[in-house]
Formats: C-alpha cells, sequence, structure tokens
C-alpha cells in the first residue's frame, strides 16, 4: 500500500506549484502527490518533464485527479460533448504519460459537479459505459488506470455506491476500469465500510480517505480500524489518497462547499504537522 495526498490541501485553487508541494509531501513521508489533472494541459512538456524527473528523484509516484467540466462529459446526450469529452481525457492522458503519472482518478465517467439537469440515469449510463470502453483503450496504450470515482447523491447521479461502480465496470468490462472509493463519500451512502470495499474487491483501485466533515483521517469518527481490516481482506496493494479539504475560499472552497474555516486559522505549519500525523496514524492502523 502506498500513501498520497491530494495538493489542494494547502490552497483555495485546482492549481499549485507541484515541484514545491512533490518536495513538501515527500518531507512529511508521504509516497504519492495527488495532482490536478486538468492543470496538466496548461504545462508545457519542459515543465511536465521536470516534474516527472523531480518525481523519479524523490521516489514519488503522481496520480491525477479530475472533475470534467459539463462541456467535456462523456456521459452527455449530445454527441459533439462526447466527442469533446473524449479528447478532453485522452490529451490529458497523453500529459499523464509525460509526468509518467498512471493513475487517472474522478468523475470522469461523467461530470463534477453535476447539476441534475439530465436525469435519465439508464441513458447517461449506457453511454458513458461506450465513452469509457474507448478509453479504456487509450489508457491501456499508455498504461493508465482509469479509477471512476463514487461520490455521494448530492455531487453525481451516475455512480453512488461501490454496487453500482462494480455493475458499471462490468458492463466497461476492460481491465484499465476500475473504481474510486472516498470515506466521506462512503459515509453518506454506503450500509457498511467494510462490505463496500469488500464487494469492490479486485476493482478497487484507488482509496480517497478523509473524514466525514473531509478533514485529515484521524480527527473524526469515521471506523478506521474496520476501514483498514476491509483492505487487509482483499489483499488491497493499491494506493491511498487522503484528500483533506478544510479551508475556506477560491474556486475550491466553492466546489468542495467549505462555508466554514476547519482550519481552526491553522499556519501552513500547523497544516503540515497535522497531516504528517494523519499520515502516521493511517500508517499505523493499515499495517
Ligand atoms: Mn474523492
Amino acid at each position: 500500500m502506498k500513501f498520497g495526498t491530494f495538493f489542494a490541501y494547502w490552497v483555495t485553487e485546482w492549481k499549485g506549484d507541484y515541484l514545491y508541494y512533490a518536495d513538501k509531501v515527500k518531507n512529511l513521508g508521504f509516497d504519492i502527490l495527488e495532482v490536478s489533472a486538468g492543470q496538466l494541459l496548461t504545462m508545457s512538456d519542459a515543465e511536465l518533464a521536470a516534474l516527472r524527473d523531480r518525481a523519479r528523484t524523490l521516489g514519488l509516484t503522481i496520480t491525477s485527479n479530475l472533475g470534467p467540466p459539463k462541456d467535456k462529459d462523456v456521459s452527455s446526450a449530445d454527441p459533439a460533448v462526447r466527442e469533446a469529452g473524449i479528447a478532453y481525457l485522452t490529451d490529458i492522458m497523453k500529459a499523464m504519460d509525460k509526468v509518467d503519472s498512471r493513475a487517472l482518478v474522478g468523475v470522469i465517467h461523467s461530470y463534477w459537479p453535476c447539476d441534475f439537469s439530465d436525469l435519465d440515469k439508464p441513458a447517461l449510463w449506457a453511454r458513458g459505459v461506450e465513452s469509457m470502453k474507448l478509453l479504456s483503450e487509450t489508457a491501456d496504450s499508455l498504461g493508465i488506470d482509469l479509477c471512476l470515482e463514487v461520490v455521494n447523491r448530492f455531487e453525481s447521479n451516475i455512480l453512488n455506491t461501490s454496487g453500482e461502480a462494480v455493475q458499471y465496470c462490468r458492463d466497461i468490462d476492460h481491465k484499465r476500469a476500475r473504481i474510486l472509493l472516498d470515506t466521506f463519500h462512503m459515509n453518506i451512502e454506503e450500509d457498511d465500510f467494510g462490505d463496500a470495499i469488500r464487494h469492490a474487491g479486485s476493482y478497487l483501485g484507488q482509496l480517497h480517505v478523509g473524514e466525514g466533515n473531509r478533514r485529515v483521517p484521524g480527527k473524526g469518527h469515521l471506523p478506521w480500524q474496520e476501514i483498514g481490516k476491509a483492505l487487509k481482506d482483499i489483499n488491497f496493494n493499491g494506493n491511498v489518497v487522503m484528500e483533506p479539504f478544510i479551508r475556506m475560499g477560491g474556486q475550491v472552497g466553492s466546489d468542495i462547499k467549505v462555508w466554514r474555516d476547519l482550519t481552526g486559522g491553522a499556519s501552513e505549519e500547523t497544516l503540515d504537522l497535522e497531516i504528517k500525523e494523519s499520515l502516521e496514524f493511517l500508517r499505523r492502523t493499515f499495517a
């Protein structure tokens, strides 16, 4: 098992200086830096190569997190939007290849945040599956896993549970189509954390971890022992990536709906210390 964090813990916009965050997360003891996949498209080949080289030097894995915009929705009823979405995700995977990032994670089978303007779930499902079949071939040619994120009902109407995601992946029927479960979303939708993880089984490509209010693991009430035991039950050897969102403001605060300061006015130094302690807690609990 490798442990990482999304860089957005420290920022309020979906962009950052990834050389800085690569050094920082390595120093804090992480194995993985999760970056914003959309930002990779704004970086030059030289910048992408610099990030790849820095990560290699540090022995750090890069994973790429994406919530595609509505005009790039691969499940859209509009064929032109689906085509734009497939082209967009293909370009992102090519950029990921340049930084040696081998996992694309998020609500990539749809768009995010969802505005629920299309409620024809069977049609959205069928079109999404067809698009993901195509994208799985591209992903395979680049050695990339697609980890489809299961999120709560307020953020998407396609995949809300592990059960739905397993069926969706069976429908895609490609080894590169995997599942991302996120403990924050599971806390809202699943009957049982352990059963949901065991049901995902070998489809589970990545786990996002965070408390019910999106603070770092260990600060709230989620059953980390039970979650760790379920990961052991399925011999999970993938990526466990924290996705804490505790800062107000900016596009991140707005998209995530952080309407109060959950940091308690903490400095960057204190934020670093808290996530380091959480990492140590998780390594102990999941060992
Ligand atoms: Mn997540």
